[in-house]
């Protein structure tokens, strides 16, 4: 073998090497599409032209349920459209670890509104546990939120519209009950972006 053959021989395989190097380079770059979420406690200036997305089902990993029929605290409650309503969850404990999944036809989820406790009157929202911190699992990533503990609307903010069919909260800490163990979210309202 002549050494000019030898050369081009280790030249292209070098050269294989460097393309698949930069190759791979590039194909992670563009597979990490980074998402960034915050919490606040105002409204977001675009939110009157963001359209809500209907959510066509729910469920949860546990219910508290009452002999009164006058209390559904099923997880559709989270998402009736009515504050006095709320996802109960169902375990001893104070909730930490339970989770409500909402599911929707595929858009881009850009806002997500959260009216958490027990809204049905003031002191029902002291007497219940409200979450202070929730993991987010939307698309293929999650976050980790922090609540404070006002009874008004904390709007979670996602950097870049995710597109999903689904999402699920799953609570973390908890602001204590006065009364009860029972932790509640009151209202989840989705909007696309
Ligand atoms: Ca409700």
């Amino acid at each position: 073998m002549s050494g000019s053959i030898v050369k081009f021989i280790v030249g292209s395989i070098l050269l294989a090497a460097v393309c698949t190097v930069l190759y791979g380079g590039i194909q992670t770059g563009e597979e990490a599409i980074v998402v960034q979420a915050s919490v606040s406690d105002e409204e977001p200036s675009s939110l009157g032209s963001m359209n809500v997305i209907t959510v066509s089902s729910a469920s949860a990993t546990s219910v508290l349920h009452y002999n009164d029929s006058e209390y559904n605290n099923a997880p559709e409650m989270a998402v009736d459209g009515d504050e006095s309503t709320s996802w109960q969850e169902g375990v001893e404990g104070q909730g930490s670890g339970e989770s409500i999944t909402l599911n929707f036809e595929k858009t881009g989820v850009k806002v997500i509104a959260c009216r958490l406790g027990n809204w049905r009157d003031d002191w029902l929202y002291i007497a219940n546990c409200r979450p202070k911190t929730m993991t987010l699992q939307i698309g293929s990533q999650s976050f980790d939120v922090e609540f404070t503990d006002a009874q008004i609307p904390h709007y979670i903010v996602l950097s870049d519209a995710v597109e999903t069919d689904s999402l699920t909260f799953t609570v973390n800490e908890i602001y204590a009950g006065e009364d009860y163990n029972d932790c509640c979210i009151s209202e989840l309202t989705v909007y696309a972006g």
